[in-house]
């Protein structure tokens, strides 16, 4: 069981959406989708990259399965406008975490977010929870009741 700021940080603001997470850490880290997958022992497939994109120099989130790619014109076509990875200080203002730890919600303020419909094909998927040794498992419901997000097709 994980216990540090930056994951109780993340389990109270989910806990104020409605979704009690069960954090795990693993000191082999789980800084990527593939870390996390070797880590959780799940299919990479089941991994839920939270990926924070400027449109038009806002923020706003894609999460996407660790299988696919993110394809940025197809998320410009979504919010009709130009797109871009944001850079870390950019992760860090949307979200209040890290690169390779931003969770999918329980941001300072709700994300306009996509979600990848592979994802919503799993009866579980894994996330990370506010830093790069941590995940939790939730349901695709959980993911889009938590995060408000539409799913859209947004992989290359
Ligand atoms: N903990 C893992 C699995 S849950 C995780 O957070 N993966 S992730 O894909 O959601 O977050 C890492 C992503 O951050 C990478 O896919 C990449 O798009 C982005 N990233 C990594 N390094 C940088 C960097 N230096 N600048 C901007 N974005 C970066």
């Amino acid at each position: 069981m994980a216990s540090s700021d930056a994951t109780e940080r993340f389990a109270a603001s989910a806990s104020e959406l409605g979704i009690e997470v069960a954090v795990r850490s693993y000191p082999e880290g789980t800084r990527t989708a593939i870390d996390a997958a070797a880590a959780v022992g799940c299919d990479v497939d089941q991994i839920v990259k939270s990926l924070v994109l400027m449109a038009d120099d806002q923020p706003v989130l894609v999460l996407c399965s660790g299988a696919n790619r993110v394809d940025l014109a197809k998320v410009g076509a979504e919010f009709g406008g130009e797109v871009r990875m944001a850079n870390a200080d950019e992760v860090r203002a949307a979200t209040g975490f890290a690169i390779g730890g931003a969770p999918p919600f329980g941001h300072p303020a709700p994300l306009p977010t996509l979600v990848d419909p592979h994802l919503l094909t799993f009866d579980e998927v894994w996330a990370a929870a506010g830093r790069p040794d941590s995940v939790f498992p939730l349901t695709p419901g959980d993911l889009m009741a938590g995060s408000g997000a539409r799913p859209a097709d947004i992989a290359t």
